[in-house]
């Protein structure tokens, strides 16, 4: 097929995060995150998302000096940036996505001044992708707030915790003016509803009410992307501000009304933070369900002005995965975790190893729904991609011929929601190179179209290899989509 159907301009990139690719745990000032106390579990059932619910677990990693943190040590990109960023700009992309770590910045989070040494990092990193025709898309908070947060304040549920962030983004949207096409405040903003520490950093066995902290919390978050969005448009103009979210479209189990029902209220919940930050006001539904449940976020009329003056000017996506649902599972409101979803699976569609669906076509339908509930609002594709255990081969090649079709057929489906009127501005690959998983902490679930040589415990030699699909990428990003093979 030809690929007219893009716009100039469109974004081709990828996306990683600092806290799966970095390493450099403590390096140039760093204090911990959230996620460098992660510990890799070598028996860990594919189909589950490693969770840290307690104050306890912490400090036993912290303390631990025999367990395996994929987290703290990435694949070195802190130290081989150039390197790859110069490797993945030979596909001919123009974007790419990484993180800001928090915690690299102010190590505690309470601090006053910034840690000099953190900045000149990202200095340097942000340099180097304006130098290699990279539009930096940067997020603000992808699972790296400062342990300390959690630990002592505990974490989004505090506003204190919004007054750090904002500080935090004053001073590096001020920092990068002029140097950032994309700011984007928030990973998947609605992930804190199945994922309390990763998302929120809140720590889910020491709550009376997860519910309503865990809700209490995102509303800080919504606000902070409010703020982020004020920032942005008084000293960047030129760049873009928003969040996002990740896209969980569902299919009814069957012709059951209570199933269409149940997918209906599953949209809602999946919907509402995007609704907030792009409408401006949070849905009657969502106001109902606290009320019935007596729920108390504190919002105040001043944070409704926030969110109403400060709306979004994308909305950034990951799509990986769609579901099948049936009338009966819980809602996301009241859930501490991810079982909530009560996925069944769909006999249309094959999983991967870990159970994620490959699904071209509900991503046609992912952006279709979000077109029409947003209209003209541009969308962000800021992660697609499949996990495989890739295997090097002994005369130093990589076959992913799997990825290659799983792009491709991603891509077109991508078109075709382009061709029905979605206004879709990029596409960015998760992940470019491999990085560690940020649900199973392994370094064998790959993603890359550039292979890294280290396994799960860090073991190999670090060397990058470029897979089949590079080639494939290449092919497409530079001939900015006309040429799908
Ligand atoms: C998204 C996260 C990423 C990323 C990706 C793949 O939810 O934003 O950080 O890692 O999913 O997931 P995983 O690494 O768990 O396979």
């Amino acid at each position: 097929m030809t690929g007219s159907t893009f716009p100039r301009g469109f974004l081709w990139g990828f996306a990683i995060a600092a806290n799966q690719a970095e390493g450099a745990w403590l390096a140039g000032g760093k204090g911990p995150c959230q996620a460098d106390v992660m510990r890799w579990d070598p028996d860990i059932d594919p189909h589950e998302i490693a969770v840290i619910t307690s104050q306890a677990q912490i400090e036993d990693a912290l303390a631990d000096d025999s367990g395996v943190y994929p987290k703290r040590d990435g694949i070195g990109f802190y130290d081989t940036y150039e390197q790859d960023l110069e490797e993945l700009a030979g596909m001919g992309a123009n974007a790419f996505r990484t993180s800001i770590n928090w915690s690299r910045i102010f190590p505690r989070g309470d601090e006053a001044e910034p840690n000099a040494e953190g900045l000149a990092f990202y200095d340097r990193l942000i340099d180097t992708l304006n130098e290699s025709g990279l539009t930096p898309v940067i997020t603000l908070s992808h699972y790296e707030m400062p342990l300390t947060l959690i630990t002592q304040y505990g974490g989004w549920a505090n506003r204190q915790v919004l007054d750090f962030f904002n500080r935090y983004v004053d001073l590096v949207a001020e920092r990068y003016a002029g140097k950032v096409g994309y700011w984007m405040g928030f990973n998947q903003i609605n992930s804190g509803l199945m994922d309390p520490y990763l998302a929120l950093g809140l720590l889910a066995d020491e709550l009376d009410n997860v519910s309503e902290t865990k809700l209490k919390a995102i509303h800080h978050q919504l606000l902070a992307n409010a703020h982020l969005v004020q920032t942005v448009h008084r000293i960047d103009p030129g760049a873009k501000a928003g969040s996002m979210i990740l896209d969980m479209t569902a299919y009814p189990a069957s012709t059951r009304p209570g199933d269409a029902l149940a997918v209906q209220h599953a949209d809602q919940e999946v919907y509402y933070t995007a609704d907030v930050m792009v409408r401006g006001s949070y849905p009657r539904w969502f106001e109902r369900a606290c009320e019935k449940r007596g729920l108390e976020l504190g919002i105040t009329d001043a944070d409704r002005v926030l969110l109403r003056e400060n709306t979004s000017d994308y909305l950034a996506v990951s799509y990986y995965v769609t579901r099948v649902l049936q009338d009966g599972p819980g809602s996301m409101l009241d859930s501490t975790g991810w079982e909530v979803l009560g996925d069944l699976p769909n006999p249309h569609l094959v999983g991967t190893r870990w159970g994620w669906q490959i699904d071209p076509t509900g991503f046609q339908l992912a952006l279709l729904k979000l077109a029409d509930r947003y209209p003209g609002l541009p969308i962000l594709v800021a992660e697609n991609g499949l996990g495989d255990r890739d295997v090097l081969e002994p005369d130093g090649t990589v076959h992913d011929a799997y990825r290659i079709d799983y792009h491709r057929d991603h891509i077109a489906a991508m078109a075709a929601a382009i061709a029905e009127g979605a206004n879709v501005v990029g596409y960015l690959v998760w992940s470019g190179i491999d990085v560690v998983s940020a649900s199973s902490n392994e370094r064998t679930k790959r993603y890359g179209f550039v292979y890294v040589d280290l396994d799960d415990e860090g073991n190999g030699s670090g060397r990058r290899i470029r897979k089949d699909s590079y080639g494939y990428f290449q092919t497409v990003a530079s001939s900015n989509g006309a040429v799908l093979v």
